[in-house]
């Protein structure tokens, strides 16, 4: 906002009338900018809560041009500097806002607190995805978060997943810099019904993290018990536990190891010496590699820096690699508890 001043200047007040009209007065004008406020607003609200072991995403209201300092019990957070910050302690959290004028101003308080117990069932597994698993490394590679081609929605809401499940992270830089992609997991019965499914990250080294911190994944509002663990990825042949797991599982669920794998090898692909890793191929997700996931496959070849089901090998870009991850798993058949 720009509002003009003008400034009357006097020689002298006691000067006659009639000299005032000749040289005595004069005017001036200059302009001030006056810089709007900025507003600070935590969205959470006066209160946010977390599962012991994760986290809670506070997000501030957000205007271009601002810049962010998050602040626990008052005192700056280093490097929380963003308008999403993951909170993962207890305390008062606000957040100084400063606008592109210069000024700032500090939101009023949200009370994060931890709930008494851990609050959901939580799931710790490990598997590894044939197509960015590298040999060298025993590592998958990371190639879609480092070319931020990963989501920050994930990417199950559609056909033949349609998880309506709402897990996504505030901002694509809230993705574990070691996530290699989205994974679904889910948890079912002996008679294979459905009973909760969860969409997190898998890392690199095949563990899982939940999209608020924690190591494996939350499942709210399920109880403690006796299931079969359930891991899907978008285009590789999905498997299931070859028993029921007791959750929360203090030991990690192997999936690397076909003992562990209802199936066992002949569902696997051997990856090293020691790991086994969920074929490629499924590029339509179905629980079987026919020529349909071909067909998918074949109007997204020649694809570059894109997220697309049909990059097996999850390095951005759809070519003949992907074409050989597919033909190399042809006519793979997934065990009836993972196929649509
Ligand atoms: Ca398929
Ligand atoms: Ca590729």
């Amino acid at each position: 906002m720009k509002k003009l001043f003008q400034v009357i200047f006097l020689c002298s007040f006691l000067a006659p009338i009639a000299l005032q009209a000749q040289s005595c007065v004069g005017t001036a004008s200059f302009s001030v900018t006056i810089n709007p406020s900025p507003t600070a607003t935590i969205n959470n609200g006066a209160t946010a809560q977390y599962c012991s072991g994760g986290g809670v995403y506070l997000t501030a209201a957000q205007s271009t041009g601002n810049t962010y300092q998050w602040r626990l019990n008052g005192t700056p957070i280093s490097g929380a500097t963003s308008w999403s910050y993951l909170a993962t302690s207890a305390g008062n959290y606000s957040v100084e806002v400063t606008n592109a004028g210069g000024c700032a101003i500090v939101s009023g308080n949200t009370a994060v607190s931890a709930t008494a117990t851990s609050c959901e069932t939580l799931v710790q597994a490990r598997l590894f995805l044939e197509g960015p698993f590298n040999s060298s490394t025993s590592l998958m590679n990371t190639n879609l978060r480092t070319a931020n081609l990963l989501p920050r929605l994930h990417p199950f809401g559609v056909a033949p997943w349609n998880y309506n499940g709402s897990e996504s992270v505030p901002q694509i830089s809230n993705i574990p810099t070691n996530a290699v992609d989205w994974v679904l997991v889910e948890l079912r019965n002996a008679a294979n019904t459905l009973i909760a499914s969860r969409a997190g990250f898998l890392l690199n080294d095949g563990t899982l993290r939940d999209i608020d911190g924690s190591t494996g994944f939350r499942f709210a509002n399920t109880a403690s018990g006796s299931y079969y663990v359930l891991v899907r990825a978008r285009n590789h042949v999905a498997l299931i536990s070859a028993n029921a797991v007791s959750l929360p599982n203090a030991s990690t669920l192997d999936f690397s190891n076909p003992s562990n794998v209802m199936g066992g090898a002949a569902q696997v692909k051997a990856l090293s010496a020691s790991l086994n890793g969920l074929k490629a191929g499924d590029v339509n997700a179905n629980g079987v590699v026919t020529v349909s996931d071909f067909n998918t496959l074949q109007p997204q070849l020649s694809s570059i820096n894109q997220y697309l089901n049909g990059d097996m090998n999850m390095d951005g870009q759809t070519i003949t690699q992907d074409f050989n991850l597919y033909q190399g798993n042809a006519s793979s058949i997934g065990v009836t508890q993972v196929r649509y």
